[in-house]
């Protein structure tokens, strides 16, 4: 008798703990700061040294197509939190905030009895929107802290964002000494030189402690046994800050992601999907996870239409290899008006499909001119290297000035260096995908030009309260 209630009392664990697996799962999403997708060791780097996030990726599916809405830190946290595309959710220019009544993942996960909880960087605004408890300060290294979150109720499902600030620069946080200037492989849209090398030394170091640190985070589940339970997200976010590795630019280097998803029993571990997604994508997908259907959430942030549902959609059946594809085209945009140093207005705005891809440059008149890109020691010595080199003259001019429209080959042009926008052979592809981007931007509300000039009231902490920073007040009266 004291056997069979045994038996009786596993069998009902195992089937709340299959109900609770299918119905309940934890989220970690793993998001860094200002990493190009290609310095990672399973997606090809020679010289960076992540050895956890190599074996996570053998552990779960790579998502090739996944791609950034915006290219600078705070929209993008915004549109992968939200749910929604920047300019419709107010969340487009750097330092920024969503408009007030906007949800986002904490807020549908709340609702659905998760604890939620944000650890390290967290750029987004009004508090009101973002419902976390915020574990540790930017450069959270207090994996106490983070036990204690996952451990505090084992039969609360539970929701966390680990928002590093690594490899974001400076890049001073990384083990010293790790790579050897020297000896370093320089990717082929970085000029090489020893200012390069020493910064690329120092960033990829910097790559290595965010890889530590996902070290950690896995311990901490496998330690706890809630790994079984736990869908796991990575995330690269936008770009390296080296010019044309990516932030601030629509290129590739900067709006295509490195994504990995481990979710034992649902996704198979070393696959690889193709399928165009979005950030956007991602809090519809958390939500189907959980057992929600996405297309009933109401985001509190209506578009141009009245329409109150989630921009992206659930890629579940993505992640479970049922199917491959998601999106035709996807779309970024990027607002320089508020970014630190900026000088003038540079609008662009892109679509992509998986194939081809077209920018728009809003004002080509002006001369893009931004501190982090423009006025860096980096640019200053190629500029000294370029006396000497006109091929590298024209790329740093690039960097300046470029026309209205871009048009690139990405099947036989990954790095984007030959615009083909004004190839006749091209032409009706051209016209498809400016098209579709005008569609988008109606849709966004998004009035080009007069939408980038707005871009500074959409800084500050909250609708009521409208602070745009010290720099954008002095360059707004210029
Ligand atoms: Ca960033």
């Amino acid at each position: 008798m004291h056997l069979l209630l045994r038996l009786l009392a596993t069998l009902a664990a195992a089937l709340a703990l299959t109900t609770s697996v299918a119905a309940r799962p934890n989220f970690l999403l793993i998001v860094a700061d200002d990493l190009c997708w290609r310095d990672l060791g399973f997606t090809g780097n020679p010289d960076v040294r992540t050895p956890h996030l190599d074996r996570l990726r053998t552990e779960g599916m790579q998502l090739h197509g996944m791609f950034d809405p915006a290219t600078t830190c705070s929209p993008t946290r915004h549109a992968l939190y939200t749910g929604l595309h920047c300019i419709r959710a107010g969340a487009y220019p750097n330092h920024t905030r969503a408009h007030d009544g906007t949800k986002s993942l904490f807020t549908h996960l709340n609702a659905l009895g998760y604890r939620t909880a944000l650890q390290g960087k967290e750029h987004v605004s009004p508090k009101a929107s973002f419902p976390y408890e915020h574990l540790g300060g930017k450069n959270a290294d207090d994996f106490a802290a983070t036990k204690a979150f996952l451990t505090r109720d084992p039969a609360q499902p539970w929701f966390l964002v680990f928002a590093s600030n690594d490899p974001h620069s400076p890049w001073d946080r990384g083990p010293p000494g790790l790579h050897d200037p020297a000896k370093l492989k320089i990717p082929p849209y970085l000029h090489d030189n020893a200012t390069t090398r020493r910064q690329l030394a120092d960033y990829y170091g910097e790559v290595n402690k965010l890889d530590w640190q996902v070290g950690q985070l896995l311990q901490l589940l496998a330690q706890t046994k809630l790994d079984a339970n736990t869908l796991v997200m990575f995330v690269s976010e936008q770009g390296g800050s080296m010019p044309y590795a990516g932030k601030w630019n629509l290129y590739d280097n900067g709006i295509r992601t490195a994504t990995i998803v481990r979710w034992p029993g649902r996704v198979a571990p070393g696959s690889s999907a193709h399928a165009l997604l979005q950030y956007t994508d991602v809090p519809a997908t958390f939500l189907a996870a959980a057992g929600v259907d996405p297309t009933k959430i109401d985001t509190g942030c209506p578009d141009v239409t009245g329409y109150r549902g989630f921009d992206g959609q659930s890629f579940l059946d993505v992640l479970t290899g049922r199917i491959d594809r998601h999106h035709a085209v996807i779309f970024s945009q990027h607002t320089t008006v508020g970014i630190n140093g900026y000088q003038q207005p540079y609008p662009m705005r892109a679509a992509r499909d998986t194939r081809y891809k077209y920018i728009r440059n809003l004002a080509p008149q002006n001369s893009y001119d931004i501190g982090g890109i423009h006025r860096t020691d980096l640019l200053a010595s190629w500029k000294a290297d370029a006396t000497h080199n006109p091929a590298l003259a024209v790329r740093i001019d690039w960097l300046y000035r470029r026309p209205a429209e871009e048009l690139y080959d990405l099947q036989t042009d990954d790095l984007e260096t030959k615009n083909l926008a004004a190839d006749p052979a091209l032409a009706a592809t051209k016209a498809r995908l400016s098209a579709a981007l005008d569609a988008w931007m109606t849709q966004q509300g998004d009035q080009g030009m007069a939408t980038e000039l707005k871009a500074l009231e959409r800084q500050g902490p909250s609708d009521t309260q409208p602070r745009a920073s010290k720099a954008a007040k002095k360059k707004a009266k210029q």
